[in-house]
C-alpha cells in the first residue's frame, strides 16, 4: 500500500462524524452537576500542578498542545483511546450478558446489510487471511435473538479503517448483518492488522514525547442489538497479539479473546453474544 493515512486525514473525518451523528447534548443536566464535574476535574489538574511543580514552560507546551489535538481533528481519537474505557466501565457494570468494550473513532451507521450469512464488502484483491464467523445472539433470560442485528467494522490487513484513511473504498470492510430465526450468523471477512495510533498529529506527539508505544492490538469491531435489550459495543481480539495485554486504549478483556482454528484457505471463528434485557 503506498498512501498513508495522515492524522489531519483521518482526525478530520473522526470529528465531522462525531459532530453529525453523536451531538445530540445533555440539555437538562442540572448546573449542580456541570459544576461538580467540571471543579473536579480542574481540581484533579491542580493536584497535578501543585504536586510536580509544573513550570510555565511546561503549561505552555500543554496549551499548544491541546490547540494542536483540536487542528489535528485528533478529539476522538484522544478521548477513546484514554479516557472512554472508563466511560464504558461505568455505563455497563450492571450487566449479566456479555462484556463489551469502547466504541472509538471509526464506526460509521448504516452500512450495507448481508443477512444472515454473507460477506462484507471488500476489494477485490483485499489482502489478509480470510476469516468465517459464526454465532448466535440471545438473551441473558434464555431467549433466542432472531432478527438481532450484528454491526461490524474493522481495519483491513494494513491497520487502515475506510471513510478514516484515503484509497479505500466507502464501505471496505464495514456491514451489518441480521440473525436467523435461530440467532445465528455467519460473517465472511478477512483478518484485521493491529492499529497504529497516527504518528503525525498531535496523539502521536504525546506518544513519542512519553515514550509509549502506539499500538493497539488487531480487533474486530461489533454493536449488537435488538428489541427491548442494551446495545452492546463489543471488540474481539486475537490471542497471541503482542498488545493484548498493554492495549493504548486499555479496551481488552480476557471474555472478548477470539479461538481461531485454522480451515481451508484461511481461519474460522465462533463466537456469539448474550445481550441485557433493557432495565425498566
Ligand atoms: C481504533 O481503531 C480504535 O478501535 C480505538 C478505540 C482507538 C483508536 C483506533
Ligand atoms: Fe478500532
Amino acid at each position: 500500500m503506498t498512501v498513508t493515512a495522515t492524522a489531519a486525514a483521518s482526525g478530520a473525518n473522526a470529528t465531522e462524524r462525531f459532530k453529525s451523528d453523536k451531538f445530540v447534548g445533555v440539555a437538562g443536566t442540572p448546573p449542580e452537576r456541570v459544576s461538580l464535574l467540571a471543579r473536579e476535574v480542574l481540581e484533579a489538574v491542580h493536584g497535578t500542578i501543585r504536586k510536580h511543580k509544573v513550570s510555565y514552560a511546561e503549561y505552555n507546551a500543554l496549551k499548544a498542545w491541546l490547540i494542536a489535538v483540536g487542528e489535528d481533528g485528533e478529539w476522538p481519537l484522544f478521548l477513546d483511546v484514554w479516557v472512554e474505557h472508563v466511560v464504558e466501565e461505568v455505563a455497563t457494570e450492571h450487566r449479566a450478558g456479555n462484556k463489551g468494550t469502547i466504541e472509538g473513532p471509526y464506526y460509521v451507521p448504516d452500512a450495507p446489510e448481508r443477512g444472515a450469512r454473507g460477506s462484507v464488502p471488500a476489494r477485490d484483491d483485499e489482502p489478509g487471511t480470510p476469516l468465517t464467523w459464526t454465532g448466535r445472539v440471545t438473551s441473558t433470560d434464555g431467549r433466542t435473538l432472531a432478527g438481532a442485528k450484528i454491526e461490524l467494522w474493522h481495519a483491513d490487513a494494513d491497520g487502515f479503517y475506510s471513510q478514516f484513511a484515503p484509497g479505500i473504498p466507502e464501505w471496505n470492510l464495514r456491514a451489518s448483518f441480521t440473525a436467523d430465526e435461530s440467532g445465528r450468523f455467519e460473517i465472511h471477512t478477512v483478518r484485521p492488522a493491529p492499529y497504529q495510533i497516527p504518528t503525525d498529529g498531535a496523539c502521536g506527539k504525546l506518544i513519542a514525547a512519553a515514550g509509549w508505544h502506539a499500538w493497539r492490538p488487531a480487533h474486530l469491531h461489533v454493536k449488537v442489538s435488538a428489541p427491548g435489550h442494551e446495545l452492546l459495543t463489543a471488540q474481539l481480539y486475537f490471542p497471541g497479539d503482542e498488545h493484548n495485554d498493554d492495549d493504548i486504549a486499555s479496551a481488552v478483556k480476557p471474555e472478548l479473546l477470539l479461538a481461531p482454528r485454522p480451515v481451508e484457505g484461511g481461519e474460522a471463528i465462533d463466537y456469539g453474544f448474550v445481550l441485557d434485557p433493557e432495565r425498566s
